[in-house]
């Protein structure tokens, strides 16, 4: 059996579906969850979903995946465009990261704009919804595949 893929989520996405629907759509974090676990099913993968709203927590998570985990998709939330933590986390993961945004980040203020989680990552979803995830599943399917 094959690891896991970690699929991490940051801060305050815990609240997804509950609020601000115009930005970030009407599904639920879980309804996500049970998307990308249907989708791993057929493409022969696994998920973990993970969400903290801590970013030590986050971190911890990474390291553990160092051991545990195939590849991460991670959606930093807020904490891409400051942490240089997490970065630093994913340098030290040898397989495929891929980067997700539900929004899209250059439509938005210029804080957003930059991620410092990018520099790690083998490709970033912005601004395709929580479809974003499942398209990133896929596009890993194909990276684990190729190790
Ligand atoms: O577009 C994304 O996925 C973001 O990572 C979401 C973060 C934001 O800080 C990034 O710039 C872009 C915010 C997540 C907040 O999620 C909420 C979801 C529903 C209601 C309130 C917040």
């Amino acid at each position: 059996m094959t690891k896991p893929i970690f699929v991490l989520n940051g801060p305050n996405l815990n609240l997804l579906g509950q609020r601000q629907p115009e930005i970030y759509g009407r599904e639920t974090l879980e309804d996500v969850a049970q998307a990308l676990s249907e989708l791993s099913e057929e493409l022969g993968l696994s998920v973990r979903c993970l969400q903290s709203n801590h970013e030590g927590q986050l971190i911890d998570w990474i390291q553990q995946a160092r051991r545990d985990a195939a590849g991460i998709i991670i959606n930093p939330g807020a904490y891409s465009h400051t942490s240089v933590a997490i970065l630093d986390a994913l340098n030290a993961f040898d397989g495929p990261v891929l980067e997700v945004h539900i929004s899209n980040i250059h439509k938005r203020e210029a804080f957003r704009h930059h991620s410092f989680v990018s520099a790690r990552a083998e490709g970033v979803i912005a601004g395709f919804g929580t479809e974003g995830y499942l398209l990133a599943l896929r596009r890993m399917a194909t990276l684990v595949a190729g190790r």
